[in-house]
């Protein structure tokens, strides 16, 4: 068998999503040299869509690293946020009630794409289609990674430390001998069919509660929206559903007998779970975003976590490899895991008060008393709304 090429670097990063991106691009910026292994083309990681919003700390991020003309370019503040309830509207104004602290609408493609070109224009070492990544030695101070060119020839990368950047899926934490990690998993037992479709965006986010139940309009651009309709699990089968029954669920449901149907252009179904391993570091590994955490896209928190993260571990990294002090990557885990938790408990709280309100067949009728207590609330409590909107918002940067 061919030698492998042998390299080396500082910090080999699996994964090229918001988290090792963004983690690559702080890194450069701190005077830490890293390659970036992606199993996937380029073009595939440009056109992945998921999230929308990054919260008011994801985008300080940015700001503070200088990056934010290129990755905040254009990108709209978040305003209010429509919940309507049978029909009947009610606008809460997020940043206003938080004491003014706006998120940005950023498309997760729109900010891998930015990224991408930032990588491009600052020289950033980004290998795509990376196959049969594999870790070695992360126990030992010299881990090795190694992996397959789109050629087929092996390469060998030396490094301090090791990020795990890859996702739910990825290799990383794979690579955590059994037993070390203790994972918490919890099913919320709601599926959600998400769609993108051609019809006018809605002037504001909108999370529709009706005894149908729930649905969700978001704006992507001003002629298209993404949709979410919940499912019942088990029992209601949304991959055969007509366009059809989906427009005439998304009339009932979000209370707008007129809305315009249009091409439904993508359609995805999310089981909602959640999960968190512990702790997010073994050995040189550090587990950043999905790879340690998954979260319900209830709340907007999974990729503003994976760049959290990112950040905690860019500053922890250049303290241990510029300044020689491990301390920050000795807290990295548990600075991280607060974050995790509290917004899992957000995403849990917030999944609650919109499912269980509007469908009597999933929570029952005594769930969905408390749901509309706790949503009620929200606009008649001062102190319920800013929690609210405080955890909206975002957890300040650590
Ligand atoms: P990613 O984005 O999964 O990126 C991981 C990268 O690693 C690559 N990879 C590998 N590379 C090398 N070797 C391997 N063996 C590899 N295995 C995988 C992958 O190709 C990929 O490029 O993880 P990251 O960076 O941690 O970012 C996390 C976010 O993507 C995720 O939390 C969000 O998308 C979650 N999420 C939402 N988050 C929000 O903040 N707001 C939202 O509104 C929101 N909506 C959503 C969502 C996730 C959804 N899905 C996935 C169910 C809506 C949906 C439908």
């Amino acid at each position: 068998m061919a030698e492998p090429v042998r390299e080396a670097t500082q910090v080999v990063i699996i994964g090229a999503g918001p988290a090792g991106l963004t983690l690559a691009a702080l890194l450069r910026r701190e005077g830490v040299r890293s390659v970036v292994l992606e199993i996937r083309e380029r073009a595939h990681l440009e056109q992945r869509r998921r999230a929308g919003i990054l919260d008011h700390p994801g985008a300080q991020i940015f700001t503070e690293y200088g990056l934010a003309d290129q990755v905040l370019a254009d990108a709209p503040v978040e305003s209010k946020a429509e919940y309507r309830l049978d029909g009947v509207s009610r606008l809460f104004d997020t940043p206003a009630v938080a004491g003014g602290r706006p998120g940005r609408m950023v498309p997760q493609q729109l900010l891998v794409r930015r990224l991408l070109a930032v990588s491009e224009q600052e020289g950033g070492d980004l290998r795509f289609a990376a196959a049969d990544v594999t870790p070695h030695d992360l126990a030992s101070d010299r881990p090795r990674v190694t992996y397959r060119d789109a050629d087929g020839v092996t390469h060998e990368i030396t490094c301090a430390y090791v990020a795990g950047c890859d996702g739910f899926h990825g290799v990383s934490r794979r690579s955590v001998p059994d037993g070390f990690l203790t994972e918490y998993t919890h099913d919320h037992g709601i599926g959600w069919l998400t769609l993108m479709a051609a019809s006018p965006a809605p002037k504001y986010p909108l999370f529709a509660i009706s005894r149908h139940g729930y649905a969700a309009q978001y704006a992507r651009g001003p002629h298209n929206s993404r949709f979410y309709l919940q499912y019942h699990l088990g029992t209601d089968h949304p991959r055969q559903w007509s366009d059809e029954h989906i427009w005439q669920q998304l009339r009932l449901r979000l209370g707008d007998r007129s809305l315009p149907a249009g091409a439904i252009t993508e359609r995805e179904l999310v089981e909602m779970r959640s999960y968190v391993a512990e702790p997010m570091t073994y050995g040189r590994l550090h587990l950043a975003g999905d790879a340690a955490h998954i979260i319900t896209p209830m709340g907007a928190k999974g990729m503003n976590l994976a760049l959290a993260d990112a950040y905690v571990l860019a500053k922890a990294l250049r303290a241990a490899l510029c300044d020689g002090d491990e301390s920050p990557l000795a807290a990295y885990s548990s600075t991280c895991l607060r974050r995790t938790w509290n917004y899992q408990d957000f995403s849990k709280w917030f999944s609650e008060m919109v499912h269980d309100a509007g469908d009597d067949t999933a929570a029952g009728p005594f769930r969905r008393k408390l749901a509309l207590a706790r949503l009620e609330r929200l606009f008649t409590s001062g102190p319920a709304a800013a929690a609210f909107a405080d955890m909206q918002v975002g957890i300040p940067l650590p």
